[in-house]
């Protein structure tokens, strides 16, 4: 990251999120990141532009808000509305939230698309393709190819599109990339992106004509712009580009640095640039990936059905708890895995006990021995010398630190200093009067130490601001120093040193800043947390506005699918995992029975099972209405040796196709693995044949054969019935071998 050394000016900003699901923690770690970094620069005289978002075209949302029985534009109001909700409880300072259903946007992508094609860098053609839809990106391969970075399937698109010419780009980006060695960090996401580009690029596909929820390609209405370009230029879009209303773009742009999550670098390290090169438009100045927030273990994310909401965390502990623990835990740029015991424990010892308690312990004696005024420290002696040396040092540290956006090892080298000064008080115990000290040398030592220890909370909390806002505030006022925030505007940060604090200074009454979490605190957010869940499956049963899924994560794998139009021995792909397709994680011992239509979370305890509703299963034709109606009464339960009699098994589609003459009926080839076998399923109407090739699915395997239209049918295939009747075929998550049982 590099400031601008022409003007002190600095813009940041956060991916623009999807609104087809509600804001989880991941997507406030990113956020969280983008406002200690804003506060920071703020409160170092910079003319900051912290700018942040929603999503809200294309093919994903369009289909998220149908299922939700919503129109797109009534979907993308209640998950924007949400996200801005949040962003303000949690108090992030974002100075502009774009939405790109906003006309501003809108007009401003149709100059974007405009200018690219008048410079020549837009062309008309035809294509055929596979699209994840999920990932809104084009992916290499023939027809069956799972999306190499989210493992679904990808969809057959035949249309007339625009295309963007990237391949002219390539040779550029690379030099580029070479001359600016800090335009993209960290390291891994760097060489990921460097090798993709020299793998080579072809031209992409700009425009689709399949679906209405987007921006008009200006002049071509019939066509909508891809909604990547439509996303990425919300960066510009919303400082005015191409309108009247341009001062922001003139005095932020270029930016200086875009954060995003480690999945998205392709689209902003590789299209971006090349679409802002083509443009006649400078680059921005960086590209930031946070690593992944894993909750046990995997990705955080609504398909995995493992996320933690910010406002949880925030209820039980405050959001100062919240970014300390995102930033301490997570060294930037790496994986880390959340925890509630972890997030209570740190906040324990490193905010109750460690700050919070070390500043009660300095303000109250200060009212207690000095009526609330800041004595004068005196001669110091080594063990002054010695704190003020630690703190000096973490001073020395903490601008390089920052501004490689090494956060753990700020709060580390900051709490150091607060393990040091507690030690040093300790040793001093000026609460105690020895019989051999006079009062005069026990006063003047309690001035000493008291004077010295607070001079350190100073420099701690000053520095420890753009992380922890609301409790610094808190402490600035405790230690006489007014408000925090006004500080903040006049540029304190670039004058801390050692020796800020006046004798005489009266200090604000003590007050808590972190009471010690107790035993209960995890169980209590785990509490809040399932309430949640059960609020949102209630909500869909009840055809509310609720999440829709989204894609599920790669495991690990590398952002390497190709752009459009690549021949496939060019894409360096992973072995991706088969696709699990279905949008919903179903939990892999599910019963062949509905479940709510987002089967996001596996408790479905709150679901409304009252409603008869179709029945979920696949197999043959038609299984019998009503089959997976309400729940089972007590007399129709079944134990588990009798479930035990059904043979559930995992397989994978090989063959799929029409079945002439029957609307409904698909016929498919399945391998477990250790036989091959026919299956016909009713899904004709609700999947493409040629989608379903390489899925895995869960069959009922040893269901007694029969015959439908003249051909045999083995077994059964499994699928979740959505209220409308639509089934959603059982898959997984992870990658699971052909023929394993289900129990
Ligand atoms: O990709 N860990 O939107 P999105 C860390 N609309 N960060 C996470 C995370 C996790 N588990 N989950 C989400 C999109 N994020 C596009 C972006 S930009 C022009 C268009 C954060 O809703 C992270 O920043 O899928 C990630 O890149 C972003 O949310 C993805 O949000």
């Amino acid at each position: 990251m590099t400031e601008s050394t022409t003007s002190k000016r600095f813009y940041i900003s956060t991916p623009i999120y999807y609104v087809n699901a509600r804001p989880h923690l991941g997507h406030a770690y990113s956020t969280i990141v983008c406002d200690a970094i804003a506060r920071r620069k703020r409160a170092l005289g910079f003319e900051t532009w912290f700018l942040t978002g929603t999503d809200e075209h294309g093919q994903k949302i369009e289909r998220s808000a149908k299922l939700a029985g919503r129109t797109p534009r009534e979907f993308a109001d209640a998950i924007a509305g949400e996200f801005r909700g949040l962003w303000d409880k949690l108090g992030l300072t974002y100075d502009d939230f774009i939405r790109t259903t906003e006309p501003r946007h809108m007009k401003s992508v149709q100059h974007l698309f405009a200018t690219l094609r008048d410079r020549g860098f837009i062309y008309k053609g035809s294509y055929t393709g596979q699209y994840c839809v999920s990932d809104e990106a084009w992916i290499d391969g023939p027809a069956g190819t799972v999306c190499p970075d989210c493992g679904r399937a990808t969809e057959t698109v035949s249309e007339e599109n625009y295309f963007f010419k990237l391949s002219a780009f390539e040779r550029k980006l690379l030099e580029f990339y070479e001359a600016n060695p800090e335009f993209m960090g960290p390291e891994s996401t760097r060489r990921e992106v460097m090798s993709f580009v020299r793998g080579g690029l072809k031209d992409l596909s700009v425009s689709r004509t399949s679906f209405t929820w987007g921006i008009p390609v200006p002049g071509d209405e019939k066509h909508v712009v891809y909604v990547w370009l439509d996303a990425l230029a919300n960066y510009i879009t919303a400082l005015g580009y191409g309108t009247d209303q341009d001062q922001n773009f003139k005095k932020f742009w270029p930016a200086d640095i875009h954060l995003i999550g480690k999945e998205i670098s392709r689209f902003h390290c590789v299209y971006w640039p090349a679409f802002l090169m083509a443009a006649g438009i400078p680059l921005p100045k960086s590209v930031r990936a946070n690593g992944w927030l894993l909750f046990d273990l995997s990705k955080m994310s609504k398909s995995r059905g493992n996320i933690v909401r910010a406002e949880t965390v925030a209820e039980v502990l405050g959001a100062d708890a919240l970014r300390y623990y995102l930033l301490r835990e997570i060294p930037f740029g790496q994986d880390g895995n959340f925890s509630f015991d972890a997030l209570v424990q740190r906040y324990n010892a490193d905010l109750a006990n460690g700050y919070g308690n070390l500043v009660s312990r300095v303000v109250n004696m200060v009212h207690k021995y000095f009526g609330g005024v800041l004595p004068d420290a005196g001669v110091a002696t080594a063990a002054e010398t010695a704190l003020r040396a630690t703190t000096e040092k973490a001073l020395a540290d903490y601008d390089a630190a920052f501004e490689s956006l090494s956060f753990s090892e700020v709060l580390k080298s900051l709490w150091q200093v607060v393990a040091e000064t507690d030690g040093y008080l300790t040793a001093n115990a000026p609460w105690k009067k020895p019989a051999d000290r006079s009062d005069a040398d026990h006063s003047a030592l309690q001035a000493r130490v008291l004077a010295t220890a607070a001079e350190a909370i100073r420099v701690i909390t000053a520095l420890v601001y753009p992380i922890l806002p609301e409790a610094t505030a808190k402490v600035w006022r405790q230690l006489g120093l007014g408000e925090l925030a006004d500080a903040a505007k006049n540029a304190f940060l670039t004058n801390i040193r050692w020796g800020g604090l006046t004798p005489g200074t009266t200090f604000g009454e003590p007050a808590p800043l972190f009471p010690r979490a107790e035993k209960d605190a995890v169980e209590r957010m785990q509490n809040i947390e399932d309430q949640n869940s059960k609020s949102a499956i209630e909500a869909a049963s009840n055809g509310e506005v609720v999440e829709q899924p989204e894609k599920p994560a790669s495991p690990e794998a590398p952002k390497v699918a190709a752009p459009v139009a690549k021949p496939v021995q060019e894409a360096p792909k992973p072995a991706a995992p088969p696709a699990p397709v279905a949008p919903a994680p179903v939990p892999a011992a599910a019963a062949p029975v509905s479940a709510a239509p987002i089967a996001t979370s596996p408790d479905l305890k709150g679901h409304d099972f009252s409603r008869a509703e179709t029945a979920a299963t696949t197999e043959g034709a038609l299984a019998p209405e009503g089959v997976a109606g309400g729940p089972a009464a007590e007399s129709d339960q079944i134990t588990i040796d009798d479930f035990i009699k059904v043979d559930l098994r995992v397989a994978q589609v090989i063959v799929a196709e029409r079945v002439p003459k029957a609307d409904k009926l698909l016929r498919l080839e399945v391998d477990l693995g250790y036989e091959k076998r026919q299956i016909l399923a009713g899904i004709a109407q609700f999947y493409e044949p040629e989608k379903l090739v390489g899925r895995k699915i869960v069959i009922v395997a040893n269901l007694a054969p029969r015959k439908m239209r003249g051909l045999e049918s083995k077994g059964m295939l499994l699928a979740a019935s959505l209220p409308d009747g639509n089934p959603v075929l059982a898959s997984f998550l992870e990658e699971v071998p052909l023929g394993a049982r289900l129990k």
